[in-house]
């Protein structure tokens, strides 16, 4: 029985050489026309070619080797198997290192003293709010949402929360649906962006719920921080609320279009700050042993942990 990985964008001879590693005495397959399709059980794909999957009929299992699955989730044309996201310590670790770190620089205004730096001036502000007084809203309490919302708190930042479904986090106010979202907008300083890309969320990040961010906050401006999927964000909208200063700035993880095209305003736009959709990166190590694991459990007959519901896209 073999495994596939199904991987565009990323470098597959370390997977390969990973998986193989792990999995020593099984085959480690490349996607290829090939491969004797009724050798492959187990599938890992990361944006793999739409409708390259379905000749796998006998799959049993797809992976996606990232906590996303939008990648997935459109190709109309995949086995019958269940699709099985990544949770893992290491990829939520680094996405909370990220918020973190974005949240901390916007708090102590890391891009005005980058500047000032530059031109060797001195300038003691004498302005800076505490992390208790700035309000981040997280969008999406998920496995990433959650740890992000503990970290921040360490960091004693005022921390709520917007989901589909209700949470209950001590100290965290949970919102939850359409219903919630403005009271959700009206109390956050920072909004954290941190929703699976689906049928209901794409474009959410738009004009409309720009403008029901608070206005009264320490920050003087509201602070946008995108790290689930260039899908939800209308990028037109976040540069026009910047430029009315509706917006005080914007930190970008990802893109309507992946690599951020040439032209786009982004790049160069003083109040924003842009990383290359790497804010959690997979890390072969640590993705494929937890891969490896689940098989290994599944193949002793337990059932299979963090299935995608495919009804819901997430
Ligand atoms: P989860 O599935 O664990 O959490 C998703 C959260 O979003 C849940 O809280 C869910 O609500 C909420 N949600 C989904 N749909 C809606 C909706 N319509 N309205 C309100 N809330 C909604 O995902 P993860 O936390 O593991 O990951 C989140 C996303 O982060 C991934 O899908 C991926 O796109 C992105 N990501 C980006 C990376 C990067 O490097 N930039 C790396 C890893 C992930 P509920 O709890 O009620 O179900
Ligand atoms: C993911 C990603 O979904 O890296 O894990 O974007």
């Amino acid at each position: 029985m073999s495994i596939l990985l199904a991987i565009n964008g990323w470098d597959l001879r370390s997977w390969q050489e990973r998986f193989q590693a792990l999995l020593p005495d099984r085959e480690v397959l490349l996607a290829a026309s090939e491969i004797d399709a009724s050798r492959v059980k187990y599938i890992a794909c990361w944006k793999h070619t739409p409708g390259s999957l379905a000749r796998y009929k006998d799959c049993q299992v797809l992976f996606s080797l990232g906590a996303g699955v939008d990648h997935l989730i459109t190709d109309y044309d995949l086995p019958d198997a269940p699709i099985v996201r990544i949770v893992d310590p290491d990829l939520t670790g680094r996405m909370s290192e990220w918020v973190a770190w974005q949240c901390l620089d916007w708090l102590r205004q890391g891009k005005m003293y980058r500047q000032l730096q530059s031109e060797q001036r001195w300038f003691d502000d004498r302005h800076q709010p505490a992390a208790q007084d700035v309000r981040v809203g997280i969008m999406g309490l998920g496995e990433l949402g959650m740890d992000a919302v503990e970290r921040l708190r360490h960091l004693r930042f005022d921390v709520a929360g917007w989901s589909r479904t209700p949470k209950h986090i001590p100290h965290v106010r949970s919102y939850a649906g359409e219903s919630e979202l403005s009271a959700f907008l009206a109390r956050t300083d920072i909004l954290v962006v941190l929703l699976p890309l689906t049928s209901d969320t794409r474009g959410i990040i738009n004009a409309d719920l720009l403008r029901k961010l608070a206005r009264d906050g320490r920050l003087c401006g509201p602070v946008l921080l995108n790290a689930g999927r260039g899908g939800l964000q209308v990028e037109i909208d976040i540069l026009a609320a910047l430029d009315t200063g509706q917006l005080k700035g914007a930190s970008l993880d990802v893109f309507e279009q992946e690599p951020l095209v040439p032209t786009s305003a982004l790049w160069t736009h003083k109040d924003v700050t842009i990383t290359p959709h790497n804010s959690a990166m997979s890390h072969p190590d640590a993705i494929a042993q937890s891969i490896v694991s689940q098989i290994k459990d599944f193949e002793q007959g337990e059932p299979l942990k963090h299935v995608v519901m495919r009804d819901k896209g997430y």
